[in-house]
């Protein structure tokens, strides 16, 4: 069996019961064939970044998986999928978004996949969720940094 890598995923929602699709996603992506779900975060309202419409909920999830990352990738879009998650422009409101940050210490430049995720250090949406799954990896001066990005905690 292929070994287990340890990924991190960011969570996130603004359309539809947001809240409830953000808790079951969380519960789905731990029974995708080949995760186990290792730590879940705490829920956050977070306001749009670069972004239009309501307000997001956010968390993020760390999974030990044996999947490759496009597996992974694929997997997470059918969960989008059926949440019924539709791309009309760049940054939509979406009922469902599930982003892979981490994947390892693996780097990844595809056309489909940049992982680490790009901009995760500019955001304190993902670097919140993140710090409570992975303390190790998110530094107070990074949680410093966003700190003008409005974040509440929801639980
Ligand atoms: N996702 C984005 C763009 N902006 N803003 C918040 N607060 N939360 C998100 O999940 C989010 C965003 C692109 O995926
Ligand atoms: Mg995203
Ligand atoms: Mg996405």
């Amino acid at each position: 069996m292929r070994q287990t890598v340890t990924a991190c995923i960011a969570v996130g929602a603004n359309l539809g019961d947001a809240r409830q699709t953000v808790v079951e996603s969380l519960h789905d992506i731990g029974r995708i064939a080949g995760c186990t779900v290792m730590a879940t975060s705490r829920l956050y309202r977070t306001a749009p970044w670069q972004a239009q419409g309501p307000d997001f909920v956010n968390a993020a999830v760390r999974i030990g998986t044996h999947l490759t990352a496009p597996a992974l990738l694929e997997a997470l879009q059918s969960l989008e999928l059926a949440a019924g998650r539709k791309r009309p422009y760049l940054n939509a409101p979406r009922t469902l978004d599930l982003d892979i940050l981490l994947y390892g210490a693996g780097c990844i430049d595809s056309p489909k996949l940049t992982v680490p995720h790009p901009r995760m250090m500019q955001r304190a949406f993902v670097l919140y969720p993140l710090a409570d799954v992975l303390p190790n990896f998110v530094q107070p001066q990074d949680l410093q940094r966003v700190q003008d990005q409005p974040i509440h905690r929801l639980d």
